[in-house]
């Protein structure tokens, strides 16, 4: 907060903007190979969906491509794209997550 006397004698104030550290979107993608059933419980797994909720999201990414499944800080973001592709390589599954600056 800072105080200035304008011309008039009137004081003004300038506030800074409020600083909130950037959203990440985590993102999965569709492929032609991964399961319709695994896809629906790695978003249960990692994203703390519902059943219907989570296959809700893995029909619109078959549908549409991908679809937005969360939205986190760097670092939670950077974390569950690894436990995503790692869970997905480990089962074998081409399945891919990414996250996008929102
Ligand atoms: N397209 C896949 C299939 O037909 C299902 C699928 C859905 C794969 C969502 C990935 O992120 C995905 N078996």
């Amino acid at each position: 907060e800072d105080d200035a006397e304008g011309e008039a004698g009137v004081a003004t104030k300038t506030r800074a903007k409020t600083q909130r550290p950037p959203l990440y979107k985590v993102l999965i993608l569709n492929d032609d190979y991964t399961p319709m059933e695994f896809v629906v419980h790695v978003l249960e797994r990692f994203f703390g969906m519902d059943h219907g909720q989570a296959f809700e999201i893995m029909l619109t990414v078959h549908k549409r491509g991908l679809a937005v499944v969360g939205v986190f800080s760097f670092e939670v973001a950077e974390t569950k794209v690894a436990q995503v592709m790692d869970f997905s390589r480990r089962h074998q599954h081409p399945l891919q997550c990414t996250m996008e600056k929102e």
